[in-house]
């Protein structure tokens, strides 16, 4: 079976990138657009635009009636959701197959049970899989973290169990400190995520975040595409990714793509998906969790393997079979991402909406920029600061951070703040270019 048409279920510019790969697949889209974003690129280069409400996410993007109905009107065979909005939601997965329409992801079971992260512990810890050292459940009491600490051994982390991204997590690296920030902890994840509930982990002093991007089609076959390195944080907001890990050896490699895919066949997962890890300076590894979508940085691994991960995507939905073994995957050379964002490092990275009132894009050898942005494009307020993601490759490390920092150099962007010049520094930065980086980096890094 192959697609007719296909509704992109997002904006900005994964909903430009995936309508570039269904123009180059023969395959119409149709775009939908808020009233934030009437006149989009994506709009513009879309076969077919539904308009699905106001700016507000709640009541377009997160619309799911909306888009459903966008798609039915429009007579889509499906539905690509990008990443954000629905693109987790199993509800929205589930409404698309009650409607006829394929959901290009993971089935709606399968987003379900990625979601669940006590029981995804549950199954992983069953099957061998190293997750982190921790508690079976929630931690009703400051005591029973205690008690759960005792086992694990201080330093440990509390974390909400409602949701991840880092709010409501507390360190404790003695009884005393976990007494304390057990309330403190319970009450920021109670604000964060209507749920109080804590977990309790061993804590991982600096580690690496590093994922594995995997693809399975629905016949059983399975392959990994290597890791990207995803340390360079901000309050848990990726901001530069690489792909390979400096960290990462072929062994190490091996032994996180094998762990990918055993995680991938336990939860039946189909289509492509990410498989994070923390590693410890001693590159022992854990299973963090799932991403069910293809995700803002999937473009470093593209360039190193040479693959159309959306194209991917679309192949299997539509039931076609992988086509690859692993011996197929072959990386080569270096890639990195920077994330543009309309925000300005000067002021704490607040989101800095606005006009941009000119703009001098990079390009050359071994760039590639997905970006919606043009002259006079209004950056609006409402949604993610993510205007594009600047991309190189190159043969080798060393090369790839030279290229960066000439595109970094070539792009110009006037009327709003934007994350340019601080990835200028960090690309200037002598432990960074020696690949010498964890999560705390950023916070480490001086002259920031
Ligand atoms: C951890 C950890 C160390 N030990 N868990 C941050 C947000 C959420 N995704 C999980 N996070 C962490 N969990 C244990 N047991 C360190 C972090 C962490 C982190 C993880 C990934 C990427 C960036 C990070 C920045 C700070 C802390």
């Amino acid at each position: 079976m192959t697609f007719k048409k296909i509704l992109v279920a997002n904006r900005g510019e994964i909903a430009l990138r995936v309508i570039r790969t269904c123009r180059e697949m023969g395959i119409k889209t149709v775009a939908v657009y808020s009233d934030a974003d009437m006149d989009s690129l994506s709009v513009k280069q879309a076969d077919e635009a539904v308009h699905i409400g106001p700016a507000l996410s709640r009541k377009s993007y997160l619309n799911q009636d909306a888009v459903i109905a966008a798609a039915r009107d429009t007579g889509a065979d499906a539905v690509h959701p990008g990443y954000g909005f629905l693109s987790e939601s199993a509800s929205f997965a589930q409404a698309c197959h009650d409607n006829g329409i394929i959901f290009i992801g993971p089935s709606s079971r399968t987003i379900a049970r990625a979601g669940d992260k006590s029981a995804a512990r549950q199954i992983l810890i069953k099957m061998g899989i190293p997750v982190i050292p921790g508690s079976e459940d929630v931690i009703a009491t400051p005591e029973a973290a205690c008690d759960a600490a005792d086992q694990v051994g201080y330093p440990v982390i509390l974390k909400a169990a409602g949701g991840g991204g880092g709010r409501g997590m507390r360190i404790a690296r003695s009884r005393q400190d976990l007494l304390g920030a057990f309330s403190v902890a319970s009450a920021e994840a109670g604000a964060a995520f209507g749920n109080p509930a804590l977990y309790l982990e061993k804590y991982i002093e600096k580690p690496r975040h590093i994922e594995i991007q995997i693809l399975g089609d629905h016949f059983g076959n399975y392959v990994h595409l290597g890791e990207r390195e995803c340390s360079i944080q901000m309050r848990y907001q990726k901001l530069i990714e690489e792909a390979p890990s400096f960290f990462v050896d072929d062994t190490l490699r091996e032994q996180l793509g094998s762990a990918a895919i055993h995680i991938a066949k336990a939860f039946d997962y189909t289509n492509a998906g990410t498989m994070e890890f923390l590693l410890d300076k001693d590159k022992n590894f854990y299973f963090m969790e799932v991403n069910a979508r293809v995700q803002v940085e999937h473009p470093v691994t593209e360039l190193i393997t040479g693959m159309d991960i959306v194209r991917k995507q679309i192949d299997i939905a539509a039931g076609k079979e992988l086509g690859l073994a692993q011996a197929d995957i072959l990386l080569n050379g270096w890639a990195m991402e920077c994330r543009i964002n309309a925000s300005d490092p000067e002021d704490n990275f607040m989101p800095s909406p606005g006009e941009i009132t000119s703009v001098i894009f990079p390009g050359g050898p071994g760039v590639r920029l997905d970006t919606h942005i043009h002259d006079r494009y209004m950056v609006t307020p409402f949604y993610d600061s993510l205007i594009g993601k600047l991309c190189v490759w190159a043969p080798d490390r060393f090369q790839a951070v030279r290229r960066m920092k000439r595109a970094l150099d070539e792009f110009e962007i006037t009327g709003i703040a934007t994350t340019i010049d601080f990835y200028k520094k960090v690309f200037e930065n002598k432990q960074f270019q020696d690949g010498n980086i964890d999560t705390h980096f950023l916070e480490q890094m001086d002259n920031l």
